[in-house]
């Protein structure tokens, strides 16, 4: 624009453009020039790349083949036990292929549901421990899983109504099939506010018994994905709550050893406040008699960490619940199929988080 009006100028001035003036615009001309080439160059070479994106998404034309890597993996964890797998996993293998992450992401909620509804089933229920810690890999592939912010706002709604819920004591107590004189007391489903008391009226009548109870590893953050991953078998789940006895359970959540260790130390101080009262009154009344009271106080005779003993446990029951005909068919009759599924799974799943180091259970063993 300039240079036109000074060429318009100095037409009119009858006077020629000075020759440094027209090198000058010739100069900016080419520089035009080599700019609006630039610009088409860069243009085209996006609509050459959109073009590609394009197709390369019509052809969500992954073929088979091109998935097979990642379907390879995934069926060292799980079998699909229909012909095709479910649609989410063939999505998975297509969105992991593009992105090349090479990695196997599982949903919890997916992984229970599929199994709980048959349409897939673990291939090793060991495949579960290296899972939950995170060291699970096939061929190169890494195993994930996830957690969506859905079941965990779910697992926060249950912890609150629990806490304000009114709870009985549900102490199960059972014999030892070893030493069918000892008594083991579940703790697993009394409420730590109650576990006091419960302690004092039980431990008062028995001379030896054992008390057992599962614990979170100190290890593991609460709300961390891992601590997640481990109130699984303590949430209430899809069928959980019609299958199980004793009912999901908040307590192992929380329960340290340390904490049990020092309840029971009350406990103890209690019983034996209590017998020295009685004791006095007993003396007091019948001064002739020679027996010396027993104080009714325990004490901790061993602390074990029965966490791979507990696992294998966990682990026979579920094949019990499996290849036992008769349990098996009552099971189902009186539950569900779908019910029956996810209990073996769940107890996989326990046993998994026990030998991984996530869960612990614990045996104290008191003496009279
Ligand atoms: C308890 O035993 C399990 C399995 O043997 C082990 O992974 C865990 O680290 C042990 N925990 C403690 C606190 O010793
Ligand atoms: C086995 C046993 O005696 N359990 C008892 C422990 O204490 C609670 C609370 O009193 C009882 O309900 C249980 O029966």
């Amino acid at each position: 624009m300039i240079l036109g009006t000074l060429k318009r100028l100095s037409h009119r001035l009858g006077v020629s453009p000075q020759p440094k003036l027209q090198r000058l615009s010739d100069d900016l001309v080419h520089a035009q020039v080599v700019l609006c080439l630039c610009i088409s160059l860069l243009l085209a070479s996006f609509i050459a790349a959109f073009v590609t994106a394009c197709k390369r998404r019509n052809k969500s034309s992954l073929t088979l083949a091109d998935l097979s890597p990642y379907m390879r993996a995934l069926m060292f964890f799980i079998a699909p036990t229909r012909v095709a797998w479910p649609a989410h996993y063939v999505r998975a293998a297509r969105k992991a292929t593009i992105s090349r992450s090479k990695q196997i992401v599982i949903d919890l909620n997916d992984l229970f549901g599929d199994i709980c509804a048959g349409k897939i089933e673990l291939r090793q229920p060991d495949d579960l421990v290296d899972l939950l810690r995170g060291e699970l890999r096939v061929d190169g592939w890494r195993f994930l899983v996830q957690v969506d912010s859905v079941h965990c706002r779910h697992v926060q709604r249950w912890l609150f109504a629990e806490s304000v819920k009114v709870q009985r004591i549900d102490a199960g107590a059972a014999l030892r099939p070893e030493q069918p004189h000892v008594w083991t007391l579940q703790l697993d489903s009394v409420p730590p506010y109650l576990l006091e008391s419960c302690l004092v009226r039980n431990l008062s009548f028995r001379y030896a018994c054992f008390l057992e109870f599962t614990t979170v590893s100190m290890n593991l953050t609460p709300w961390s994905l891992a601590w997640i991953l481990s109130s699984v078998p303590f949430c209430p789940h899809r069928h959980k709550s019609r299958c199980m006895l004793s009912g999901p359970s908040t307590t192992p959540l929380f329960a340290t050893l340390h904490a049990t260790l020092e309840v029971l130390a009350r406990a103890n101080a209690k019983i034996s406040a209590t017998h020295k009262m009685s004791a006095n009154k007993m003396s007091a009344d019948a001064r002739t008699s020679t027996n010396k009271p027993d104080s009714g106080t325990k004490t901790v005779h061993a602390v074990t960490n029965i966490s791979a003993a507990h696992a294998s446990t966990l682990l026979a029951q579920r094949d019990r619940l499996h290849s036992d005909t008769s349990l098996r068919t009552s099971y189902i009759a009186r539950y569900g199929i779908e019910c029956w599924r996810e209990r073996r799974l769940i107890m996989a799943w326990e046993a998994a988080l026990l030998r991984a180091g996530m869960l612990e259970r614990w045996s104290v063993e008191l003496r009279g």
